[in-house]
């Protein structure tokens, strides 16, 4: 290996170690935490901060999605089996609502200010 090469691979670790502390800040703010159970989110309405990781985890026996509302839609999860979870960090201010594909009477708003 080249000084020059070497001082490269330095400078690329250099950018690596920043973007890693980086994410690390943000992974480090308030999360918050629903469930999915009997058919329902919970909590249905949920206030959260601007930046704030959503997870939510499936407790009922039964598969459900987490789905935006949106056009187009800002999450989806996919389907979640019992005990799977699904999170989104929501960056912008805004009223977020959601539903379970499977079962589009099941909705959620997700506040975020
Ligand atoms: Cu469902």
């Amino acid at each position: 290996m080249t000084a020059f090469t070497r001082r490269e691979a330095l400078a690329a670790a250099a950018v690596a170690l920043a973007l890693a502390r980086v994410v690390r800040v943000r992974a480090g703010g308030a999360d918050a935490t629903a469930s999915i159970d009997n058919f329902s989110f919970a909590p249905a309405t949920l206030s959260v901060a601007r930046g704030t990781k959503v997870s939510w985890t499936n407790r009922d026996d039964i598969p459900h999605t987490v789905t935006s509302a949106a056009t187009p839609r800002v999450f989806h999860s996919g389907a979640l089996d019992t005990g799977d979870s699904f999170g989104f960090t929501f960056d912008a201010p805004g009223e977020y609502k959601y539903f379970c594909a499977l079962h589009p009477h099941m909705q959620g708003t997700v506040v975020v200010t």
